[in-house]
């Protein structure tokens, strides 16, 4: 079953492919065998003229019962099969990993709850957008929830999918037995980029994940990014891409460029910050960005609807912020 869908990584998912293989198997044959018998008594039977007499039939007890039980029995058997995988992809196992899901326009970002110390200081409560890394072999729960629209979280190689709603926990699970990456889609349209609403989840051996919640390059022979690099990597990956464009263009929300010299917008809504004071004029943006990113509704653009940009708090570092304001200033630098 490998050439026209997704290999499945999981024990479960193996088990959902062979019931719907068992299915599609029991529909072929009954389609050809019903269609056959059909087709078969169509011409077998043909009236041959106007003398020809049709055979009255009254009934048959002994054919009515085989066709009534025979079905019977094959409908319980598909149900018992169908409800054994589905109960054990609806029920986590007990001693599973949470990892907290949001969804919102237009990405994912994940959050690791590590409350008593399994993996070590360093894991409970990082949270990473778009790329999930996790452990081989380990039951992982998605605790999820959409902080605007409605979503949908699909991860074909895990064959699970659920609905990411606002103001609704809602939970799927998995274990991933071979280490690889492997794509999450949303599935419910959600607006412009929904398309681009993409991620993927990395199933790591122990050594890589060691390195992982260790805080340090999964590849040995990799160096730490820098702070531009960084920026831009957050830029990409929260998806701010999807609404930000970097050359000056205006799509759903104002162009980085020209930001830092607060070029080509219209700040006469924003009354929290004074962009005119003397001094570190620099600074005052710096935190207008912060701002902007934290709590976007407090001092929106003008010629901008409020309601488009999700709020980033809780969900993007200070630290962070920092790297995304170097990068933007890095867009500035390159243009003088
Ligand atoms: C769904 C679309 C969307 C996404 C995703 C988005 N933004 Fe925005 N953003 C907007 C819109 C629309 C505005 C203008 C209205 C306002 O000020 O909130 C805006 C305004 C801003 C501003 C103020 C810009 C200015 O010119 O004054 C900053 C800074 C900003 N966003 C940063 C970010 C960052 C960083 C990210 C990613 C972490 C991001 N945005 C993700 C839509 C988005
Ligand atoms: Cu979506």
């Amino acid at each position: 079953m490998s050439s026209w869908i997704p290999d499945s990584v999981t024990e479960l998912g193996g088990r959902a492919d062979m019931v719907q293989l068992w299915l599609i198997i029991l529909m072929v044959f009954w389609f050809v065998a019903c269609n056959g018998a059909m087709i078969y008594f169509l011409m077998k039977y043909k009236r041959k003229g106007p003398d020809d007499k049709v055979l009255a039939v009254r009934g048959n007890h002994l054919l009515e019962i085989v066709w009534t039980v025979v079905p019977s029995i094959i409908v319980i058997i598909i149900f018992v099969a169908g409800i054994g995988v589905w109960t054990d992809l609806r029920t986590p196992p007990d001693d599973s990993f949470e990892i907290r899901v949001r969804g919102q326009k237009w990405s994912w970002s994940f959050e690791y709850i590590d409350p008593d110390h399994e993996y070590g200081e360093n894991l409970d409560g990082r949270i990473v957008p778009a790329d999930l890394y996790v452990p081989v072999g380990r039951n992982i729960r998605f605790n999820m929830k959409s902080n605007d629209v409605l979503h949908s979280m699909f991860i074909p190689e895990f064959r699970v999918k659920e609905d990411v709603v606002p103001s609704m926990f809602t939970h799927l699970w998995f274990r991933a037995e071979v280490p690889g990456s492997y794509n999450i889609f949303c599935t419910e349209y959600c607006g412009d980029k929904h398309s681009g609403m993409l991620g993927k989840v990395h199933v790591l051996d122990e050594a890589t994940w060691e390195r992982f919640i260790n805080n340090e390059p999964l590849d040995p022979r990799d160096r730490p990014l820098t702070p531009v690099e960084s920026g831009e990597n957050l830029y990409v990956k929260h998806n701010c891409k999807g609404c930000h464009s970097v050359d000056g263009t205006t799509t759903i929300g104002p162009t980085f460029k020209g930001l830092m010299a607060m070029q080509s917008r219209d700040f006469s809504n924003v009354k929290a910050v004074d962009f005119t004071a003397d001094g570190n004029r620099e600074a005052a943006v710096e935190n207008y960005i912060m701002q902007s990113i934290k709590q976007p509704e407090s001092q929106l653009v003008k010629g901008f609807p409020a309601g488009q940009m999700p709020a980033f708090e809780g969900i993007i570092t200070d630290n962070e912020i920092a790297d995304i304001i170097t990068y933007i200033k890095s867009l500035n630098k390159s243009e003088e």
